[in-house]
Parts: structure tokens; C-alpha cells; sequence
């Protein structure tokens, strides 16, 4: 094409100006500016597979737009709001809800944009704790609550279901948890999230046998949980004693405790075994020679024709007569042990802080004492004068029958006016003195004023010790399948 510009001096100023304005403002040319193909980004989770997660959920945006054009300004909104004016961004997503991602790209007066939606998914459930957190037991038609705790606890359904591994061992509520012992067994009872994280997690039942497999020989026993109490009176607490103080922390660990103080007859089965005579003495394990184990008694054992026998209508009587290596003998001789002072005291109050398991006051209907003497000037009540079958009375709320009264019950410990060695502090499992010249008798009996039946009152006798209201009852290990 000819040039239609003559080069003469007055055309050469603004050509030279249209040249400039042409090098230094790319916007003039789009060839520069066009950003080709368009504004594009990539998303990339800060998750192990890269996927978009629960929140708080974070992500990389890297910026893919064609940058062959000049780009002159970048603006990444999440949802409308500005979030970064960078070529790329970070941003963490902390709710679970659909999010739109917007890229603008722009250049001089034109600008291209990219938007991806995204979806942050629910928070689910990525563990489960059962409690308790021991192995758990329990009896033959009865039952115990399982309880679960999920994490995180920002999970947007924490709803669990329950099952169990074998229904014809025990039963539980898929909602509530609540086991119910069907048959003797072991079966794992299974927690799981509804959420379909799949998370799950299983709690080993063991169901007992009522009234045979917890117990030791043909005694009846008690599963004693581990636990703590406040051993001792407190002040407010009439008529107590000088040798009840310091009241002060224990935990024990599980054991069992027979449910009946032991009677005549469990007694005289003991004797006859282990070929006691008439003088009713024997070798007690941890003490040189003989001691005397029992005498007999017209509300006790007698021996005749070379068997000892439950005196005729006691049968079913606590033992008494007895001595205190008369009862650790037959406490070992069966398998068990002694109770301890504190483990006497705890099952005792089976968690109650009262006087009495009952409250704060024991009637006669209650318990076999010395109705003529009352607590703390409630009304007299009777006078049996003498011990009564065990199970007369209603037992606590663990199932121990006659902690309070009938017969005082030897404990294994060594007595001591404080409580031994003990510090101020919780102790566990604490078994009194090393040494003592008498030992621990717990619980008041049929001739005891009510307040020396109390959890709390302490009582005590030398080892060769006996009398008609002095008896004792069987501790033993937890229950082992291997029992
Ligand atoms: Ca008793």
C-alpha cells in the first residue's frame, strides 16, 4: 500500500508519539493482553489421599491460567469474599458446606474468571472409647450399661449402635447400650458409628453363672468392684469413736466377699477335711506349731463320735467359737483370705457416707443388736440374745447380708488405735500394721449397742480370741474363668 503519510517535518512529531504510546502501553495491543485460553486453576488438598476432607480441611489453589498475555492482577474469592490477590493461594475450609472458588484474572480492562465448586464433607467419627474401661462381667439375667465416647467431639453424628458378637451369650440395646448377661460365656459387645466412617470398637463381656460361678466351693460370693472411699467416721458423727480418725482416702482393688457371714455347717465341712479333733486345734500357714482354731459351742460345732456337727438348728448360724487363725485357716483352706480392714469397711458401706448402710439409724428390724441400747436416742427396739440364721436380715445395696450386727467378723489386719501406719493421703490397698497384739473385728453383733455396729466402729481381739458373737466372713481374688 503506498504510504499515505508524506514525511515531511510537520507529520514527524505525533507519528513518533503514536510510536511511543505503542511500545509502553501494552493495553493497546491485545496481543498482549489476551490471556489464552482462559483464567483455569488447580485445587489440591492438604489431605493424605488428596481429597477433600472434614473441616477444617486445607488446600492449595495453584493459578494454570495462560500467562503467555500479561496478566497485570489476580483476585481469588471463596463464596464473594476476596480471600488473596496472589498468582497462587491457601485457604482451609472449616465448615462442612459447598464452597464456590472463584479465580479472576485480569489485564488492562479485561478480565477472565474460572469457578469450581467444591464440597467440604461432615466431620465423622474416627474413634470410640468404651467405658469401663476394665473387662466387664456380669451375672446371669442381669445387666450393666456400656457407655461410649466418640471423638473428635466436633463429629457431626456422634450416634453409635451397639451389637453384640453372640447373642446367646449376651444381649445389649443397639441404642442404650444396656448388656444383659444370657448364658455363661465370653463375647465381644461392639460399639459402631452410624456416620459410615466405619469406625468400631469392641468391649469383651463375661457372663457368670448366678449364684455358682462367682462362688467359692458352695459359698456364696460377692463381686466387690475397685473403688474408693472415705474410710472412718467423720466429726458430725454421733457416737463415734476416738480410734475412727483420721477419716482419710482408700482405693481398693476388686475383690470378692462372701455374702453370708461363714456358718456352722461350711465350718464343720472345713474341720471334718481337714481331720481336727475334739480339741479343735490346728496348723494355721505362716505360724509355727498348733493353735486352737474353734471350741465348741451350744450355738456353735460340736464334735462327737469323731465328727464335728452344727449344733442341732444352727446349722445355718454363723460360726462362733471361733479364733482367728480358726478362721484364717479355713479362709485358706477354701482357697480365699481374711478381708481386710478397709476392704471390710467398704463393702460394708457399699458407697454409702451414713452411719449405717441403712442410713442414719439401724433398727432391730434391720439388724440383730442389742435393741435396749438404740443409736443416738431413737426408740429401743428388741433383744434377741443370740445369733440368728445368716440371710435374716435385708442385705446392703451390694448383697452382703449382716454387715451390721449378728456376729463381729474378723478381719485379716492387726489392730492399731489410729489405722497403722496410714498417712494422711489416699491409700491403696492398704493391710493395716505390720505388728500387733490384736486383731481387727468389724461390724458389732447381737450383743452390741447399735453404735458399735457402725461401718465406721472398730472393734478388736487377740488372735486366740473367741466368743459367742464372734464370727467372720471370706474374702477372695476377683472371679477368674479359671476358678
Ligand atoms: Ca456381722
Amino acid at each position: 500500500m503506498k504510504n499515505q503519510f508524506p514525511l515531511n517535518k510537520i507529520s514527524w512529531l505525533p507519528f513518533c508519539l503514536s510510536v511511543a504510546v505503542v511500545l509502553f502501553d501494552a493495553c493497546s495491543d491485545e496481543s498482549f493482553w489476551k490471556i489464552e485460553p482462559e483464567a483455569d486453576f488447580t485445587i489440591t488438598w492438604l489431605t493424605p489421599d488428596n481429597q477433600a476432607g472434614p473441616p477444617p480441611c486445607s488446600a492449595t489453589l495453584t493459578n494454570t491460567t495462560n500467562t503467555r498475555g500479561l496478566v497485570t492482577s489476580y483476585v481469588w474469592t471463596v463464596n464473594g469474599v476476596e480471600i488473596a490477590t496472589s498468582k497462587d493461594a491457601n485457604y482451609s475450609f472449616i465448615a462442612s458446606e459447598t464452597y464456590t472458588v472463584r479465580l479472576t484474572a485480569t489485564n488492562c480492562n479485561t478480565s477472565q474468571s474460572k469457578e469450581n465448586t467444591v464440597t467440604i464433607p461432615e466431620m465423622k467419627v474416627s474413634g470410640i472409647t468404651i467405658s469401663p474401661s476394665d473387662d466387664v462381667s456380669v451375672v446371669e439375667g442381669k445387666t450393666i450399661t456400656l457407655t461410649a465416647t466418640v471423638t473428635p467431639v466436633d463429629a457431626a453424628n456422634k450416634t453409635i449402635t451397639w451389637d453384640a458378637d453372640n447373642t446367646g451369650i449376651a444381649t445389649v440395646n443397639a441404642q442404650t447400650g444396656v448388656v444383659t448377661g444370657v448364658s455363661v460365656g465370653t463375647t465381644t459387645i461392639r460399639a459402631t458409628a452410624t456416620d459410615g466412617s466405619g469406625v468400631t470398637a469392641g468391649k469383651n463381656v463375661t457372663v457368670l453363672k448366678a449364684d455358682s460361678e462367682v462362688e467359692l466351693k458352695g459359698i456364696k460370693m460377692v463381686p466387690i468392684k475397685a473403688g474408693t472411699f472415705y474410710m472412718g467416721s467423720p466429726s458430725s458423727e454421733p457416737e463415734r469413736s476416738s480410734n475412727e480418725i483420721p477419716q482419710h482416702g482408700v482405693a481398693l482393688s476388686a475383690f470378692r466377699l462372701s455374702a453370708y457371714a461363714i456358718t456352722n455347717e461350711q465350718y464343720c465341712r472345713f474341720l471334718n477335711d481337714r481331720g481336727i479333733d475334739g480339741n479343735g486345734q490346728g496348723t494355721v500357714s505362716g505360724f509355727s506349731g498348733t493353735h486352737q482354731l474353734i471350741y465348741s459351742h451350744n450355738l456353735g460345732a460340736n464334735y462327737a463320735s469323731g465328727q464335728w456337727r452344727p449344733q442341732d438348728g444352727y446349722a445355718d448360724h454363723p460360726v462362733v467359737y471361733v479364733t482367728w487363725y480358726g478362721a484364717k485357716a479355713f479362709c485358706e483352706w477354701i482357697g480365699g483370705r481374711l478381708p481386710t480392714e478397709a476392704e471390710w469397711e467398704y463393702a460394708c458401706r457399699a458407697g454409702t457416707v451414713t452411719p449405717f448402710n441403712t442410713g442414719n439409724n439401724l433398727t432391730t428390724s434391720q439388724a440383730n443388736y442389742d435393741g435396749n441400747y438404740p443409736y443416738n436416742r431413737n426408740p429401743n427396739g428388741t433383744y434377741l440374745g443370740h445369733t440368728q440364721p445368716v440371710g435374716s436380715y435385708a442385705p446392703n445395696a451390694w448383697g452382703l447380708y449382716e454387715m451390721h450386727g449378728n456376729v463381729r467378723e474378723w478381719c485379716g489386719d492387726w489392730y492399731s488405735d489410729g489405722y497403722g501406719d496410714f498417712p494422711n493421703g489416699a491409700v491403696d490397698d492398704p493391710q493395716g500394721p505390720d505388728t500387733g497384739v490384736r486383731r481387727v473385728v468389724r461390724g458389732g453383733s447381737w450383743g452390741s449397742a447399735a453404735g458399735g455396729c457402725r461401718s465406721a466402729a472398730r472393734a478388736a481381739s487377740g488372735p486366740d480370741g473367741c466368743s459367742d458373737y464372734q464370727g467372720f466372713r471370706l474374702a477372695a481374688a476377683p472371679f477368674q474363668l479359671t476358678d
